[in-house]
């Protein structure tokens, strides 16, 4: 028996140091989380408590297979390695010779290491001129947010979250979509802390915060904003932190004076003495008793129109009130913009054979696959090359995914650990290892640490790493480079630049032997500034999207669907639906590990007994929720956990693992943010009738 650091790879912030348990068999017997690793203090979450058996999975896909049945039919058959790659690279070769743009790459979270998700595969489809992937369908619109405030995706160590006297958890669910960081939270429960949730949902964690206050989905920035009008009309303003480390204060003002608490109250769908509580509630911590306030913002609140503006917003609070002072205190988005990357070693854009190709917006991809091609778009799509995602079931407007997917003329390859909604479309679909099977090296968005993750037991099957079969594709290709013959070990020594002042002090051989290292940034790192913004400053009025030429100050703008602001469409659809993650799935992963899906066994509809009533509903009936982009069955849970007008569905069900074959994404729009043109999941007008 002997153990391996190995990482948790799943997308999540709470990047988990694991240790794994290897008998004499070479088969791991068991995981647990690093005890040592202070954020993951021994605990692991209970999807990847499960890991073992996900890994183990009877349906484990361990030999490639070529398809023999229709397109989303599922039907295939073994084929040897030599025979697919060779298929796919003469298909690829093909389509190239006429125009390397038709082949589009698509990937996202399934797994974060810096090697098996964009290391190989990015050289691979660079050298190749293939088009580029904006990967948009998460983040990206908080990124543009954290970026144009503050210059880039920075914040406080959730490590002193136990230290906060106010925690403010915003948009998030950490119960759900981060335990770890609901730990803290709770350490400073202990500790005498308040924690409010702001959520349209009462979600697990809401229901543990001292308060809840639900405002109507895509209201944050309104919200933010009626914050600041009420800090300026009484001067709970720490007027030192503005003066010395912030940027546009006068124009932030001026917008704030157009949201008095009454429009405010109106827009998100509360009162206003809930509104001038929270505003007393937070200046009275940070101001007079002059004790840290924490904003853990989530990714929750930027699924909309408004997305950005609302990050922006809400992360201009702690500036004005000086909790950046404390290291208890400030803000929390993303802690990925710590990390020193080094994507000239890692990604190689030398490699692009005729400058930079067109890039695809991953959350626009049924619009995309359906184009025949002109001179704005670029050459129609011929062929997809699917890893790490499942865009049959996680992206919008799942109707034209499908549709686009069973085109005849579209090639697709799929690598995968399942045969998973997308892989039912593949042409070829290759077998991949999961973290146990290979090396990786992580960075995380939650805290900040680097780790590193080392393969712990022989690929199951024929499985092959994603790095390995980008290796063996360009050495198909005739890709001779010897870039595309390095280790995956080299691969994740090129992943970061090691001579930053944040890394400098790390050594690879602790990385081996520990599986992880902090990264050197002080506790409270945003004192008196120092922010990675041009300025330094933290920029209320970007200086960034002035020269782009767009509103440099955070507003609120309306969802694309809700009641208020598109009354015509709410005339047929009156329910905004939103879709968050499920507590026992990553996204699409784990909906098919059996002891996972006994505890949440079908997919259903939170809806408020009012409206319920008002269409004859019952509990636990069948329903079809439905709008003009498609339909989704699901049971009915009547419950006033939502309020009236809002219903909920967590996300994401494989399709056909439901009885209708579809999930929540045949509603979803394919509209964008308005900055970093991200998908608007929670941005989504519905009806509900008994099916
Ligand atoms: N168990 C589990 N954990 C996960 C995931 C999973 O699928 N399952 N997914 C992972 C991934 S990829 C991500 S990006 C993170 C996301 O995790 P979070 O950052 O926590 O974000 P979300 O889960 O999208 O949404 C969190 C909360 O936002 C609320 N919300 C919805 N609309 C609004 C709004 O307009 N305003 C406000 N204030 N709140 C709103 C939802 O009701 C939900 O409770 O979680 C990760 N962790
Ligand atoms: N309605 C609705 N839709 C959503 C969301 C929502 O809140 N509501 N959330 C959105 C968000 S935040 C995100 S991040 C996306 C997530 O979308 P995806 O990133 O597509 O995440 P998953 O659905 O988990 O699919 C990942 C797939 O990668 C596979 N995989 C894992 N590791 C490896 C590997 O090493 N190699 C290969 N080849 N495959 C691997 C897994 O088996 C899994 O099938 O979904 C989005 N979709
Ligand atoms: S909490 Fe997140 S990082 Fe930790 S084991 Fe679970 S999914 Fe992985
Ligand atoms: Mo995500």
């Amino acid at each position: 028996m002997f153990t391996v650091p190995v990482a948790c790879p799943h997308d999540c912030p709470d990047t988990c140091a694991m240790r794994v348990t290897v008998n004499e068999l070479g088969r791991a017997v068991k995981i647990e989380g690093d005890p040592l690793h202070p954020t993951t203090d021994g605990v692991l979450c209970t999807k990847v408590a499960r890991y073992l058996e996900r890994t183990y999975h009877p349906e484990r896909l361990l030999h490639p297979l070529k398809r023999i049945g229709r397109k989303g039919e599922g039907k295939f058959e073994p084929i040897s390695w030599d025979q697919a790659l060779t298929t796919i690279a003469e298909r690829l070769k093909s389509i190239a010779e006429r125009n390397p743009e038709a082949i589009m790459p698509y990937s996202y979270g399934g797994t974060m290491g810096m090697v098996q998700r964009e290391g190989m595969a990015a050289r691979f489809f660079n050298k190749l001129g293939a088009s580029r992937l904006d990967r948009t369908i998460c983040a990206s619109a908080g990124a543009a947010a954290m970026r144009a405030t503050y210059g880039a995706g920075v914040g406080m160590d959730v490590e002193q979250l136990d230290q906060a006297k106010l925690i403010l958890i915003w948009g998030s669910n950490p119960i759900t979509t981060g335990v770890h960081i609901w730990r803290k939270v709770q350490e400073a429960q202990r500790n005498g802390a308040r924690v409010i949730a702001i959520d349209p949902h009462c979600s697990l964690t809401a229901q543990k915060c001292h308060q809840h206050l639900a405002i109507l989905p895509g209201t944050d920035a309104a919200l933010a904003l009626g914050l600041m009008h009420i800090f300026i009309r009484e001067q709970w303003l720490d007027h030192e932190y503005i003066e010395r480390y912030t940027l546009g204060f006068n124009e932030l003002a001026e917008r704030a004076a157009g949201y008095s608490p009454k429009r405010v109250a109106a827009i998100c769908g509360i009162t206003i003495a809930e509104l001038e509580a929270l505003a007393q509630i937070i200046a009275k911590t940070a101001l007079q008793d002059k004790q840290p306030v924490a904003f853990r913002l989530g990714y929750g609140a930027q699924r909309v129109r408004g997305g950005a503006n609302a990050i922006r917003a809400v992360a201009c609070l702690p500036a004005l009130i000086g909790a950046w002072r404390q290291a208890a205190g400030g803000l929390l988005l993303s802690s990925s913009g710590f990390y020193p990357m080094n994507p000239a070693g890692l990604e190689r854009p030398d490699l692009y054979p005729n400058g930079l190709p067109r890039l695809l917006n991953m959350s626009t991809l049924g619009d995309q696959l359906l184009h025949e091609g002109d001179d704005s778009f670029g050459p129609k799509i011929e062929a997809m090359i699917v890893y790490n995602s499942n865009p049959a079931a996680i992206a919008p407007e799942s109707r034209k995914v499908a549709q686009g997917l069973a085109r005849e003329d579209l090639f697709t390859v799929v690598l995968e650990h399942f045969q998973t909604d997308t892989a039912d479309y593949a042409d070829i679909i290759l077998p991949a290892t999961t973290q146990l099977e290979h090396s990786d090296i992580h960075k995380s968005y939650g805290h900040r640490y680097i780790l590193l993750s080392q393969q712990a037991i022989q690929p199951l099957g024929e499985c092959k790493s994603n790095a390995e079969i980008f290796r063996l594709l360009a050495a198909k290709m005739d890709f001779t480079e010897r870039c595309f013959q390095d280790d995956d070990m080299s691969l994740a020594r090129a992943a970061f630049n090691w001579q930053h002042p944040h890394t400098a002090d790390m050594s690879w051989e602790t990385l081996q032997q520990q599986g992880w290292q902090k990264l050197k940034i002080a506790d409270a790192a945003f004192a008196e500034g120092n922010f990675p913004s041009p300025s330094g400053r933290c920029e209320f009025a970007s200086s960034e999207l002035a020269a782009q030429g767009l509103d440099p100050v955070p507003d609120y703008v309306p969802p694309y669907e809700s009641v208020a602001s598109n009354p015509d469409l709410a005339a047929h659809y009156p329910l905004q639906l939103i879709s968050p993650p499920a507590r026992h799935f990553l996204n699409s992963s784990f909906v098919n590990v059996a002891s996972l899906r006994k505890q949440f066994p079908e997919p259903g509809l939170e809806i408020h007994p009012a409206d319920a009533a008002a269409r004859d509903l019952h509990e636990g009936q069948t329903l079809t929720v439905f709008n003009a982009r498609g339909e989704f069955q699901v049971k009915a849970v009547i419950t006033d956990r939502v309020k009236p007008g809002v219903v909920l569905a967590y996300s994401v069900w494989w399709k056909k693992s439901s009885t209708d074959g579809k999930n929540c994404n045949e509603v979803a729009s394919q509209a964008l943010t308005d900055l970093g043109a991200a998908a608007t999941f929670y941005d989504c007008l519905v009806e509900v009738q008994a099916a």
